[in-house]
Parts: structure tokens; sequence; C-alpha cells
């Protein structure tokens, strides 16, 4: 018995050093790491990226751009899978913003327009004939305008990272030739969720109405709507000559930007040197994004409006006075949205656009 005794005393003092010496280092490991375990958690096997638009269109493209460039700049550390058609909300594109803000998506290339109802500052982009040209729209996206935009959203709890595009807004129909606001008297026009876009259209006349992206094409087949209006990339890639979209007026009244950004639980869980590679990638994939979205209607022949008038789709360009019926038809509306907006915003696009290089 004593022999026993005595073994059991000689292991109890061993479990005793073993649980010293093993609680010693938890301690230690804990007190130098604590930091870094606090910002970072583990790493997810799978990000989600939330996309309108999938890799037939620019805006797609952007985003398969950027999930490429970080899975092979990260040796694939960070593993991004494409969910175009905004699927992780059911195609509700006017939640996106939301959601990404609540976790449901991890990241997103985002249009301007889909984020305004949650971020008012972005209605901006949507002022009717704010941007004449795309130095117009880089010179707000470049420069401070941008960097202002990028504070508000980041206080919004979204990691906003760089600039894409969507494009110059261009208004189809399947009625007749639009050249003046007169001839937008009464149709029927689907719009985004945006109530900016419903007092644009309604100060034209039309019959303005908002629908998704998903259930804007099925309403242009069965005739429920009219018309739409979209970038010249977006009404190709989409076919929309195929739902009855036979008429097309280029009167560039509007572009909207599309914008790269992280959640934040999901960003502050990656290493410093992980989110450089995100941010970096963003911005490569960005200024790639935007020469796509602008391949085809920025060459002196315009090859991609050749191609939609290869479908039999009548192109009707506006001469300066015709145009001009448009922006006096919708000034009251500017007005109006600027201070919704925010004078000060505007203000400084407004300087920003007499400013830019041409
Ligand atoms: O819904 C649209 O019109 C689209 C695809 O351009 C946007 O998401 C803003």
């Amino acid at each position: 018995a004593t022999v026993v005794n005595t073994e059991l005393k000689e292991t109890e003092k061993m479990k005793l050093r073993t649980f010293l010496t093993s609680a010693v280092a938890a301690a230690a490991a804990l007190a130098f790491t604590a930091p870094a375990a606090m910002a970072q958690t583990a790493y997810k096997s799978e990000y989600r990226m939330s996309l309108v638009l999938g890799t037939a269109f620019p805006w797609g493209k952007g985003g398969e751009l950027w999930a490429n460039k970080v899975r092979e700049r990260t040796n694939g550390r960070i593993n991004i899978k494409l969910y175009p058609g905004v699927s992780l909300i059911q195609g509700d594109q006017t939640r996106e913003f939301s959601a990404l803000r609540q976790g449901v998506i991890d990241m997103a290339v985002g249009s301007t327009i889909n984020w305004s109802p949650q971020v008012k500052q972005l209605n901006l982009f949507s002022l009717p004939f704010l941007m004449p040209d795309y130095a117009a729209a880089d010179a707000l996206t470049q420069g401070e305008v941008g960097k202002s935009l990028f504070q508000t959203l980041d206080k919004a709890g979204v990691v906003p990272l760089a600039w894409g595009e969507n494009g110059y807004r261009e208004i189809s129909n399947s009625k007749q030739a639009i050249k003046s606001p007169a001839d937008l008297k009464g149709m029927k026009i689907r719009v985004v969720g945006s109530p900016l876009f419903l007092d644009t259209f309604t100060a034209l006349g039309a019959n303005p109405t908002q629908m998704s992206w998903a259930d804007a094409q099925p309403a242009m087949a069965s005739s429920a709507v009219d018309g739409q209006e979209n970038p010249l990339s977006v009404y190709m890639a989409a076919k929309l000559y195929t739902v009855a979209q036979k008429h097309l007026t280029l009167w560039g009244y509007m572009n909207d930007p599309l914008i790269f950004v992280v959640n934040k639980d999901i960003w502050n869980s990656w290493t410093p040197a992980d989110r450089e590679i995100v941010k970096q990638a963003a911005i490569d994939a960005g200024k790639e994004q935007v020469v796509i979205a602008r391949k085809g209607v920025i060459e002196a022949d315009k090859p991609l409006l050749k191609e939609i008038a290869s479908h039999g789709v009548t192109v009707t360009q506006l001469s300066p006075a015709e145009r001009e019926a448009f922006v006096k038809a919708t000034r009251p509306v500017v007005e109006k949205w600027k201070g919704q907006i925010g004078a000060d915003l505007v203000n400084m696009a407004e300087k920003a656009i007499a400013a830019r290089k041409k």
C-alpha cells in the first residue's frame, strides 16, 4: 500500500508540473497574441461577392478580375465566389447595401444607384445631366468628391476600396424614337428603385415604374413596360432588342459608377498585409473594368452602336438644342435633390466638373 501511495504522489506531482508548465505557456502565448487574435479571426474558406450583373457584362468582369487577383496574390488564402443576380438577397438589388452592412454579403461591386436609398449622397451621380462626358465622371470619382463619398461609406459601415463604372445610361423603348420630352409622354418606363428616378421621369412626362433588373426583362418582353434606361454595354449583352426595345436615344443623362467594397468585420478579420492586397487588387481591377465598360462607345466610330443598329434598332442622336429640352425639363429635379444630397457635395461636384481636363 505504501508503494502505491508513493507512486500516486509522484503521478500527482507530475500532473501538477505539467499543468503549471502548460498554464504558464498558454498565458504567455495569450499575452503575446491577444491583440492580433482580437482583430483577426479565422479566415473563411470562401467569401461571398455580390453583383447585379454577371461576367457577360463589364460589371461582372470587374468582380471576376478582382476575385482572381486576390486569389493569386494571397496564394489562395482569400477565396472569393461570385454571386451575380444579387442572388444572396433574392434579386432585390436595393437591399444590397443593408445586407453588406449586416454581413449577409462579404463584399460587392455595386452601383451607386442601388445603394442610394441607404446612402443619400450617392444620389449625386443620378442627378440628371450633371456629368456631360467621361472626363466629368472621372473628375468626380477620382477627385475630392470620390474621397468624400468614401468617407461617407466608411461611416455607413463598409470599407470602400475602388471605383469602377456601369456607364452612361441611354434610354430605349418599344414605341417610337424619343427626340423630345413630349415623345416620352405617358410612356411606361422601368426605373431602378431609387426615388430620384421617379422624380426625373415624372418631370419628363413619362410614367415611371420601379422594379428590379430581374423583373425588368420579362416586363419588357410582355410589354408591361414600354422602355428602360441602361448603359449600351448592358443593352447589348442583355440583348434588349429581343424584348421589343427597338428605339434607342443617346442622351447620356447620367452615369452610375461602381464601387468595390468589403464588409467591415470581414476586413478586420484579415491581416494588414492581406488587406493591402485586397485593396490594391480592387484598384487594379477597377481600372481595367472601366476600360472594358467604355469599350465600343469611346472610339470615334463607336463600334458598339453599329452592332446595336445591325439588330434593326433605330439609334437617335440628339442635337445640342434637343438635348437642352431634357436638361431644362429636369432642372427642378436637380434643385429639389440638391438639398437632399447635400448642397456642399453638389457644389463640390459642379466645381470639379467645371475644372476638369477634357
Ligand atoms: O438595374 C439596373 O438597371 C442596373 C443593372 O443597371 C443596376 O443595377 C443599376
